[in-house]
């Protein structure tokens, strides 16, 4: 049985989750790796994050990779394009949701903690946010899909990456660009509705408020200073 690593909070894990959902795909078994964030994990990944699918032993990282790699493998129902086009465009909102919204997000979100916070990288990385999610306006669908009038791989990477800008960009002081985004903010309200998208939030929010609440008792401080020295040590040898 293949095993996708993943966490509640991971949005380029949530990404793959949702493609799961919605292809109905129940023999692929989706767990925490207990050892994430350690030298050991590292060691058996040598990318070091999640998700990671684990194909009797044989891993593959890469959230993209692996939602191409699962829609080669469960063709039905097809979330990619009937034409080669419609695929290109999929795949241009999907690497905005990707490469322009969730990498710019989740670099931003360490950012989310007052006492640390650095405004340049907010200044930075915030910006980048704001400019593509301008551009994904003049771009997204208008019919509450990303794309192509059904839900695509695009939905399955903005999903997450909208999460992120919505719950996890006010916490670093900057404002919510969505409501701004008449057309964004459209396909966001209406793609919350669809269950596959709703189940996977059901899991972001749930990771999130974990994470919030291990911030508010000091054991995500205390959790990252152990993995840090755990990372010099490993890296000594
Ligand atoms: N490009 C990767 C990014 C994966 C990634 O950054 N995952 C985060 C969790 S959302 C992670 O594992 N971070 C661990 C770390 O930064 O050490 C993908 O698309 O899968």
């Amino acid at each position: 049985m293949m095993k996708l690593y993943s966490g509640d909070l991971s949005p380029y894990s949530a990404r793959v989750r949702m493609q799961i959902y919605a292809k109905g795909i129940t023999d692929i078994s989706i767990e925490r790796p207990a050892h994430f964030g350690t030298p050991g994990f590292r060691k058996d990944f040598p990318i070091g994050r999640i998700p990671v699918l684990d194909i009797d032993g044989d891993a593959m990282p890469e959230s993209e990779v692996i939602a191409e790699y699962l829609e080669a493998i469960y063709p039905e129902p097809p979330m990619l394009g009937a034409t080669p086009r419609e695929t290109a465009h999929i795949r241009t909102i999907a690497r905005i949701g990707d490469v322009y919204i969730m990498n710019n997000m989740f670099m931003l979100s360490a950012q989310s903690r007052a006492e640390t916070r650095n405004q340049g990288i907010i200044d930075l990385l915030g910006g980048q946010v704001l400019r593509n999610i301008k551009a994904l306006d003049r771009m997204i669908g208008r019919d509450g899909f990303a794309c192509c009038g059904r839900l695509t791989m695009a939905d399955c990477a903005l999903v997450p990456g909208l999460f992120m800008v919505e719950n996890v960009l006010p916490a670093t002081g900057m404002e919510d660009p969505i409501p701004k985004s008449a057309n964004v903010a459209a396909y966001w309200a209406a793609i919350q509705q669809n269950e596959h998208a709703a189940r996977t939030l059901v899991e972001l929010h749930r990771g999130l408020e974990e994470r919030r609440e291990m911030i508010r008792n000091g054991s995500f401080a205390r959790m990252m200073a152990q993995a840090a020295a755990a990372m010099a040590e490993a890296e000594k040898d």
